[in-house]
């Protein structure tokens, strides 16, 4: 695996495969492993997995999705089309919901921009050339400037931003209180998705990790149980078999926050602009236009498309009473072009786009806006 010992998606691929006990040798990417990494797939983004006979691997949804087909059984994904389908939200959910928070933490704090600033420069660019106060100073420009400033983040918007953050703190912790994994007693889709934020971010940046070990002790301890849990010890232990009512908070989230964004995103990638603006859960944005995440609104109608009758009933039934129905279907999302053949995820820059997609500055790593 190639990536960052402080990127968000390579902890949650490292938690996964830790958990599945799958044997992978660990490549710390500088600049040139981006570019050979993106040479590769077509995406400049961490984490990629080079398998032995030499092909590789992008996006960790697909990465996992990839893995548990393979298996004699699934490891983490629910057998359940209902729960398979509510834990497969909830891993969008979380990779890309709480993405803009673990970034704002990250890059608005002086400790944790300092400290993360002058990691990324010692670790990421080590094979870039000049000072390293220099790389530093260069590494916390360009993520302020895309990840804060051009993610919408402002004196108006920052205190939804941390709400949110801590919000998500509380459902956690409460969830928690009962049992150690979110869905039972060992660890499903929806524990491998939230340990992308809440592992090499909010566990481990200075002023993020405070909160969580002053306001959700359990939470912490659930970091550290997922990171050295094993599903060779899990035996016996099983998964809940309807979703529970603690997840309502984050059912709740969706249907005022995630999904109406999805929506707005979608509908302003379909129109070509470059951002959108939106008010979600009483909070007026201008937010970059995400092309990715386009992607996360189709692969989420896709997957309800092809639940089986009595599932989709079950499953309509539950997000029309969170509230979620209306934000997943108010916009289809369109074709962007992207993976055209279906190959995630083993994409190549051949097969990565369609041609004539995308304009090709605009082309997103992931959590690239369009047109920036
Ligand atoms: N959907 C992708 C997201 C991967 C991703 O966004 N990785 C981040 C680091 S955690 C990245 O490479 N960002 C590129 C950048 O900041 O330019 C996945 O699940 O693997």
């Amino acid at each position: 695996m190639h990536g960052l010992d402080l990127s968000y998606f390579t902890g949650k691929l490292q938690a996964y495969l830790r958990y599945c006990e799958l044997p992978f040798d660990f490549v710390d990417m500088d600049t040139a492993g981006l570019r050979r990494a993106a040479r590769a797939t077509g995406m400049a983004q961490m984490p990629a997995v080079e398998l032995v006979d030499g092909r590789w691997m992008t996006d960790t949804t697909a990465i996992i999705g990839w893995i548990e087909a393979g298996r004699a059984g699934p490891e983490v994904t629910p057998r359940d089309p209902v729960l398979r389908f509510f834990s497969l939200l909830l891993e969008d959910y979380a990779d890309e919901w709480l993405w803009r928070p673990a970034l704002h933490y990250r890059w608005s704090f002086q400790p944790d921009t300092a400290l993360m600033g002058r990691r990324i420069a010692a670790e990421m660019l080590r094979d870039v050339p000049g000072p390293l106060a220099l790389r530093t100073a260069v590494i916390i420009a360009r993520q302020q400037r895309k990840y804060v400033r051009g993610d919408g983040i402002t004196p108006a918007t920052r205190d939804a931003v941390e709400d949110l953050y801590r919000r998500t703190l509380a459902a956690l912790e409460a969830i928690l209180a009962t049992r150690p994994f979110l869905l039972g007693d060992r660890p499903s889709l929806a524990d491998v998705g939230f340990m992308g934020s809440m592992f090499r971010h909010f566990s481990l940046d200075p002023t993020p990790a405070r909160i969580m070990r002053d306001t959700a002790p359990a939470v912490f301890e659930w970091v550290a149980r997922m990171w050295n849990a094993k599903a060779s010890r899990m035996t016996g232990r099983a998964l809940l078999e309807v979703i529970p009512d603690d997840w309502q908070p984050f059912l709740g989230e969706m249907a005022t926050g995630y999904l109406p964004y999805l929506a707005a995103n979608a509908e302003a990638a379909a129109a070509g602009q470059a951002t959108f603006a939106a008010t979600l859960q009483g909070v007026d944005w201008r937010l970059p236009v995400n092309l990715n995440r386009v992607h996360c609104l189709k692969a989420l109608q896709t997957a309800f498309t092809a639940l089986p009758p009595d599932a989709a009933t079950a499953v309509r039934a539950r997000l029309e009473a969170a509230g979620a129905w209306t934000p997943l279907w108010r916009f289809t999302a369109p074709d962007i072009g992207f993976d055209p053949q279906g190959r995630l995820p083993f994409l190549t820059p051949e097969t990565a786009w369609s041609p004539g997609a995308a304009p090709k500055r605009g082309r997103p790593t992931s959590h690239d806006g369009a047109a920036r």
